[in-house]
């Protein structure tokens, strides 16, 4: 098939498709757990938790994209303590808003460093036009009136758009923030007139002048006050933020115990991503979804219409002939990373407009190193959100490599968002959105979701 990027919402053939796809669809011939866990919902009817961790005080802390808090939830009971109300957020959509939160290690342990970091979306135009833009601010915890206080810049003025946002936040073991932006859906629905800026670098004159636009599609690593850490990598001949690019959308960002940089990334409608970051290494899109391999994916840049772009209608199966379109092994660069694994890649004749797409829509991801539950130590966990399942990717044994197919646990009508662990490894804790579409237990997509605005905790259960 000569082009087979299909946009999932668009077409009412979804219903029949969904009866379909149990055969076809690489996502629904994957492998179920067989662990038991018990299931219970700790809080419900929050504005779309974004993020979820386990804090050092053992409480869960979340942030809510839409209420613009920060709230810190008992696992014990579902007691909830409102650390920050935000002002100053801008939402809109379902990309903006609160997003991203990152503790530093050293919260709650008297060294004068009780930092918690957060971005989110701001409007920086004063008028009544809107100019998304994103920042990452630092507050202070004080834990005798249990708010978070002295918010003090990080970084700002960093793209923002109206759609795939990235904006997890993480910290480092080096002491330095790490931050995904997404690709601002540029190339992509009604954004397609925009040129994917995935590939684009900084020059140095951009860096001189703090002229942050060619941050899309990029993972970001920063000092703690904002500033280009002097070790970053040089990349065409330019050391600005960007630690590695050629993302999409990156919403999951996440730390082993030795140091290694998980990601995981939204796919188009093939070959959502989890990658292994790496300093200075390019991630392929849009060039490349997934792997270089020719399935399911070639780059159609509208932005590069020969007809004028706002004159055609966005068609992902069927571009017109005036979209230049250029196949994944046509394009090479020597610092091409491919993915750890693929939420998932498609027979080459894969028929998108008959079988849907084949993505997860992938949020948050953690990694379990707990011996709690046999043969997890080590995994990377995957949030789905359109799928409403966790995925579980077994890792090798220098955790650098995945064994084996996804495992998929925790099947509800549920938008999961983000994962946190308690820190014996028996308890997992999802956030799930307070709307949107996923898939019901029959595989249809559904959109009347069993537990808008949750945390759920799922705790395992030894057999006896
Ligand atoms: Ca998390
Ligand atoms: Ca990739
Ligand atoms: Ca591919």
């Amino acid at each position: 098939m000569r082009f087979t990027r299909r946009f999932a919402l668009s077409c009412g053939l979804v219903v029949l498709a969904g009866v379909l796809a149990g055969a076809q669809n690489p996502r629904d011939r994957h492998n179920t757990g067989h662990e038991a866990f018990a299931m219970r919902v700790l809080a419900a009817g929050l504005g779309n938790p974004w993020e979820v961790t386990w804090g050092p005080d053992g409480f869960l802390w979340v942030t809510e994209r839409t209420a613009f808090k920060v709230t810190r939830i008992d696992p014990m009971d579902g007691t909830r303590h409102v650390a920050l109300t935000l002002s100053g957020v801008y939402q809109s959509v379902d990309q903006d808003g609160l997003l991203g939160m990152a503790l530093h290690p050293d919260l709650l342990r008297g060294r004068g460093t009780d930092f918690v970091y957060l971005a989110y979306v701001y409007d920086a135009d004063p008028g009544p036009t809107v100019t998304r833009r994103l920042r990452v601010r630092r507050w202070t915890y004080d834990a005798a009136s249990q708010a978070l206080k002295a918010p003090s810049d990080v970084l700002d003025n960093l793209p923002a758009h109206d759609d795939h946002g990235g904006g997890r936040l993480a910290f480092g073991p080096d002491g330095r923030l790490y931050l995904s932006r997404g690709d601002q859906g540029s190339n992509f629905l009604a954004n397609y007139c925009n040129p994917n800026r995935a590939q684009d670098l900084p020059t140095e004159n951009d860096v001189r002048t703090r002229d942050w636009s060619t941050y899309q599609g990029k993972i970001l690593r920063l000092e703690l006050d904002g500033s280009i850490p002097a070790d970053n990598p040089v990349i065409n001949g330019v050391r600005s933020h960007i630690y590695t690019y050629g993302h999409r959308n990156p919403q999951g960002l996440v730390f082993g115990p030795t140091g290694l940089l998980y990601e995981s990334e939204h796919g188009p409608s093939s070959d959502d991503e989890v990658n292994l970051i790496a300093a200075g290494k390019n991630y392929g899109w849009p060039y490349v979804a997934g792997f270089k391999d020719d399935r399911g994916y070639v780059y159609a840049n509208w932005s590069a219409s020969a007809t004028p772009c706002r004159s055609l209608i966005f068609d992902t199966i069927n571009p017109p002939a005036s979209v230049p379109q250029q196949k994944e092994s046509a394009w090479s660069h020597p610092d091409f990373v491919p993915p750890l694994a693929t939420f998932f890649t498609v027979p080459p004749d894969f028929d998108f407009a008959r079988f849907r797409t084949a993505t997860i829509a992938p949020g948050g991801i953690d990694l379990y190193t707990a011996p709690a539950i046999p043969d997890w130590n080590s995994s990377v966990l995957v949030a789905g959100m359109r799928s409403g399942a966790v995925y579980r990717l077994k890792l090798s044994a220098d955790r650098r490599t995945v064994s084996g197919d996804p495992v998929e646990y925790f099947k509800t009508t549920n938008r999961y968002r983000d994962i946190a662990l308690s820190p014996d490894g028996r308890r997992i804790f999802l956030s799930a959105d307070d709307h949107g579409s996923t898939q019901d237990d029959a595989g249809n997509r559904s959109t009347n979701l069993a537990n808008p605005g949750a945390i759920l905790e799922f705790s395992y259960t030894p057999a006896k």
